[in-house]
C-alpha cells in the first residue's frame, strides 16, 4: 500500500499529473532585422519580470558580434549597454543568456578558432553574462560530431570552469523536425546537460505532443522550445497580433518565443505565452488574448482600440514556412455572407451593405483613434505600427469608396468623379506605404533593408472581399462604357508606321504578350518602323522577333523605349529568322519596335513578336486607369 502511494507521487513529479510551469520560459531575440537596441530590450525585461518569464537568449541575426564577426570585442558603448542590461534582468529575475552563432568561419578542429571562441566567451563573462547559448541554425554543414564537439567542449572547458554559469543551450543545425541522423548522433554525442533547442515540426509551426515525444528520443533529453511565432522576419509586411495558440501541453527544458522585430507590438503574444508557460493545462487562449488588452494598454479606449485592430491583423499570409494564424474571425461569417451574395448576383442584399459598412466603421474608427492617440517617438508602440495603422485606415477608405461605387452604378450613375477620388487615395495609400518603408529602412543595417515590405493588413477575410466588390463593379462599369469585355490585356497595344501593317494586333497569352502571327510577308520601307506597346503596370523580361528570313534581321534593328520617344538599339542575338535579348525587368522597357534602317524596302513575316511579361498589377488598377480616362 505505501508502496503505491510513493509510486503515485513518483508518478505525479515525473510524469506531471499536476499543471507543470515550464522551468525556464522567456523570449529569444533570434530573428533576421532590426535588432530591438538596449531601450527595446529594457522594456521587454520589465515586462518578462511583470510576467513570470525567467529567460532572454540575446541572439539577433543582424547582431554582427554575435554572427559573423563572432570573433571581435563589441565596442565599448554595447558592452556598456549589457552592463545595464544584466542588471535590469538580475533585478526581474531574469537568465540574460547570451548566445554566440558559429554557423560560419569555425573551421573543424582548428586551434585558434577554439581560442578565439573562449577568448569571445571570457570578454563576455567578464562583463557580467553567466549564460551562454551556442547557434548553428542556417549556416554551416549538419555535422553533428562537429557540434557536439563544440558544445562539449564550452562546457567542459569554459562552462566547468567558472562560478555560477547556467547549463549551455544549444541551437543545433537541424533544429525543426524528427528522425535526422544529424539529430540522433548529436542527441548520443552531446553531454546531457546542454539544453537542445528545437522549432517543432517545422521551423515554423504548432508544438505537438506527438512531435515532441519523438525528437526527446533523439535527443535523449526533452528539447527546449524555440517557437517561432509571433516572429514575422519571413512575413514582413505582415504585424502579428493574434491569440496565442497551437501548443500542446508538453514536457520540455525550456520555451522561448522568437518575436518580432517589433518589440512592443509583440507583448500582445508574449502576454499569452507567459501565461501558457506558466500553466499550460488550464491555459484559455481566447480569455487571456482578450484580457491582455486591457492589461498592456491602461487607458480603456486604447486597449478597446488595440483589439479591434488586433483581431485584423495577426494572419501571415501565404509564406514559404506554409504557417498560418486566423484572423477576422469575428467578421469571417459576414464576410462570407458578401462573398456568396456577390457570387451569385452580383449583388449585396441591403442587410449585408448596412453590416458591412458597420464593420468597416468600427476598424476605421479604431486606426484612427489609435494613430491620433499612441506616442510615435522612436522605441514606442506607435512608432512600430504607425505603418499598419495607416495601411488599415485606408484600407476602409478604400473598402467604403468600393461600396459607394457599387452602389452608385447600381443606380445607374455616372461612376467616374468616384473612381477618379479612389485612384487617388490609393495613390496616398502607396505614398504612406513607402514611407513606412523608407523609415523602417533608415533604422536598420545595410543588408536588411532590401526584406522590408510594405505593410499590409486584414490580408485573409476582408481584403479578398473588398477586392471581389471592386473589381467586379469596375469589369462591369468599363462593359457598360466600352461595350467591351474587360480583359487583363486591354492596355496592349500593336503600333506602326509601315503602309503594309497599318493595324498590328497585340494579344497577351500567358507571360507573352506579342503579335497576332501575320501569315503574309509585308514589306517595310526603309525608315518604317511596327511594334508593340505594353501597359504601365506590367513589367518585361525578354523580346523576341521571328521576321521570316535572315535578310529583314540584317535589314533592321530592334529598339526599345520606356515613352515611345526616346529609343535605344537592342543588342539581340541574331541567328537564322530570330532576334532575341533577355531584358532586366528593372529597365522599365515598355515598348519594343522592328525598323527598317537599310536603304531598301525588306520583306518580313512577323512569325513572332513579342515580350515576355509579369503583372505587377491587380486587374483593379488596370480597370481604374480605363475607367478615369
Ligand atoms: C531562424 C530564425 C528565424 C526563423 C523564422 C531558427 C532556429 N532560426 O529558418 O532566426 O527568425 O527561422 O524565419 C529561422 O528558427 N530559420
Amino acid at each position: 500500500m505505501k508502496k503505491n502511494i510513493v509510486a503515485a507521487i513518483v508518478a505525479i513529479a515525473t510524469f506531471g499529473v499536476f499543471a507543470e510551469t515550464i522551468p525556464l520560459r522567456g523570449v529569444v531575440e533570434g530573428y533576421y532585422g532590426r535588432p530591438w537596441g538596449t531601450e527595446g530590450r529594457l522594456s521587454l525585461l520589465k515586462f518578462m519580470g511583470e510576467h513570470n518569464m525567467n529567460i532572454f537568449i540575446y541572439g539577433p541575426k543582424d547582431d554582427p558580434y554575435h554572427h559573423s564577426k563572432w570573433r571581435e570585442p563589441y565596442p565599448e558603448k554595447e558592452m556598456k549597454d549589457f552592463k545595464k542590461l544584466l542588471e535590469v534582468a538580475k533585478a526581474n529575475k531574469i537568465n540574460f543568456c547570451w548566445a554566440i552563432h558559429l554557423g560560419s568561419g569555425f573551421r573543424k578542429g582548428s586551434k585558434e578558432d577554439y581560442a578565439a571562441l573562449f577568448k569571445k566567451l571570457g570578454w563576455m563573462y567578464d562583463a557580467g553574462f553567466r549564460s551562454f547559448a551556442v547557434f548553428f541554425d542556417d549556416f554551416g554543414a549538419a555535422d553533428a560530431e562537429f557540434h557536439a564537439e563544440v558544445g562539449n567542449r564550452i562546457l567542459k572547458e569554459f562552462i566547468d570552469k567558472r562560478k555560477g554559469c547556467a547549463p549551455l543551450i544549444m541551437c543545433p543545425n537541424v533544429y525543426w523536425g524528427f528522425g535526422h541522423p544529424y539529430q540522433k548522433t548529436l542527441g548520443e554525442k552531446l553531454d546531457k546537460r546542454v539544453h537542445i533547442m528545437w522549432t517543432g515540426r517545422g521551423i515554423c509551426s504548432d508544438i505537438t505532443a506527438d512531435a515532441v515525444k519523438k525528437i526527446t528520443e533523439d535527443f535523449k533529453r526533452p528539447p527546449f522550445i524555440w517557437w517561432n511565432w509571433p516572429v514575422n522576419d519571413y512575413c514582413r509586411s505582415k504585424i502579428l497580433l493574434g491569440r496565442t495558440y497551437g501548443l500542446d501541453d508538453v514536457a520540455c527544458s525550456g520555451f522561448v518565443s522568437n518575436p518580432m522585430e517589433n518589440c512592443e507590438a509583440s507583448k500582445i503574444a508574449l502576454y499569452g505565452i507567459a501565461k501558457w508557460c506558466k500553466d499550460p493545462k488550464n491555459f484559455d487562449s481566447k480569455k487571456v488574448w482578450e484580457e491582455s488588452f486591457e492589461k498592456l494598454y491602461k487607458d480603456k479606449k486604447v486597449a478597446k482600440a488595440m483589439r479591434i485592430f488586433a483581431e485584423h491583423n495577426s494572419d501571415q499570409g501565404p509564406n514559404g514556412h506554409g504557417y498560418r494564424r486566423e484572423e477576422s474571425v469575428s467578421a469571417a461569417p459576414l464576410c462570407e455572407k458578401a462573398r456568396n451574395e456577390f457570387n451569385a448576383s452580383g449583388k449585396l442584399s441591403n442587410e449585408t451593405l448596412e453590416e458591412l459598412e458597420d464593420l468597416f466603421e468600427e476598424i476605421l474608427k479604431a486606426s484612427e483613434y489609435l494613430l491620433a492617440e499612441l506616442p510615435r517617438e522612436r522605441y514606442d508602440l506607435g512608432w512600430e505600427i504607425e505603418g499598419w495603422l495607416e495601411a488599415q485606415k485606408y484600407q476602409m477608405l478604400i473598402a467604403f469608396m468600393a461600396l459607394d461605387i457599387y452602389k452608385k452604378y447600381n443606380e445607374g450613375d455616372d461612376i467616374k468623379s468616384h473612381v477618379s477620388f479612389l485612384k487617388e487615395m490609393m495613390s496616398h495609400s502607396e505614398t504612406l506605404a513607402e514611407y513606412h518603408r523608407a523609415k523602417f529602412a533608415a533604422a536598420t543595417f545595410a543588408n536588411d533593408k532590401q526584406w522590408i515590405a510594405k505593410p499590409a493588413t486584414a490580408t485573409r477575410e476582408l481584403k479578398p472581399l473588398i477586392d471581389l466588390i471592386l473589381e467586379g463593379t469596375l469589369k462591369s462599369a468599363y462593359k457598360r462604357k466600352t461595350g467591351r469585355d474587360f480583359s487583363a490585356a486591354s492596355g496592349f497595344k500593336g503600333f506602326s508606321n509601315a503602309r503594309a501593317i497599318p493595324s498590328p494586333v497585340v494579344k497577351l497569352d500567358g507571360k507573352y504578350a506579342g503579335y497576332v502571327r501575320i501569315m503574309e510577308y509585308t514589306e517595310i520601307a526603309p525608315g518604317e518602323s511596327f511594334g508593340i506597346q505594353v501597359p504601365e503596370k506590367w513589367q518585361t523580361d525578354y523580346f523576341h522577333a521571328k521576321l521570316g528570313d535572315n535578310a529583314a534581321v540584317k535589314a533592321g534593328v530592334i529598339e526599345l523605349s520606356k515613352d515611345g520617344k526616346i529609343w535605344s538599339k537592342l543588342n539581340t542575338a541574331n541567328h537564322g529568322e530570330n532576334m532575341e535579348k533577355p531584358l532586366s525587368v528593372a529597365d522599365g522597357w515598355k515598348f519594343a519596335r522592328y525598323r527598317n534602317i537599310s536603304k531598301n524596302k525588306v520583306r518580313v513575316k512577323i512569325n513572332q513578336f513579342k515580350f515576355d511579361v509579369r503583372s505587377v498589377a491587380s486587374p483593379i488598377e488596370e480597370l481604374i486607369d480605363e475607367l478615369v480616362k
